[in-house]
């Protein structure tokens, strides 16, 4: 019997193309394709890192000026979450019975503050971040911080990403 629904939060529950007027603002024409290649480079690099077998919060090591990287970190902090995600979490929170939670590759300091920012922490049981395994996903570690979380048995969690390769890791780790 499923007990847990377990969420993505970048791409999932939040739109991380909601950086993009800010970033048009303050590279102009160059918006899109700054929030675009940043968002594969951060893919690119977490794949990397674990391949290699590293482990870095390496959200810092961008080399572009200060006036630029401050408010384009901070906006990273208060993603707009999907339209309806609010009022998904909402209906499911209040339908009972079941854990809802996040469990995603963005550090614990960074996902702390997006659903704070959000409110989404007020439909959550948990944030789960990648942090407690030193891995990103898609590796295995990453998925079984869901049990020694909330103590739910694999076969207990539904996982939700919008990411193919998250899907694809969830489904391999059973
Ligand atoms: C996350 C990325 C994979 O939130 O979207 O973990």
């Amino acid at each position: 019997m499923i007990k847990g629904l377990i969420f993505d939060a970048y791409g999932t529950l939040y739109d991380v193309q909601s950086v993009q007027a800010r970033t048009e603002k303050l590279c102009p024409g160059k918006g899109d394709l700054i929030t675009q290649l940043w968002r594969l480079k951060q893919l690119e690099y977490t794949w990397l890192q674990t391949a290699l077998l590293g482990y870095r919060d390496f959200a810092a090591g961008v080399e572009a000026t200060e006036n630029i990287t401050k408010p384009l970190f901070a906006k990273y902090l208060d993603l707009d979450p999907y339209p309806e995600a609010k009022e998904a979490l909402g209906a499911l929170r209040h339908r009972g019975g079941l854990k809802l939670a996040i469990l995603s590759n963005g550090s614990t300091a960074m996902l702390t503050a997006l659903v704070k920012n959000s409110g989404l922490d007020a439909f959550l049981d948990a944030t789960i971040s990648v942090d407690d395994a030193r891995k990103f996903k898609p590796h295995p570690e990453c998925y079984a911080l869901v049990e020694k979380t909330l103590g739910l048995k694999n076969d207990e969690v539904m996982f939700v990403s919008s990411n193919g390769f998250d899907v694809a890791g969830a489904k391999h780790f059973g």
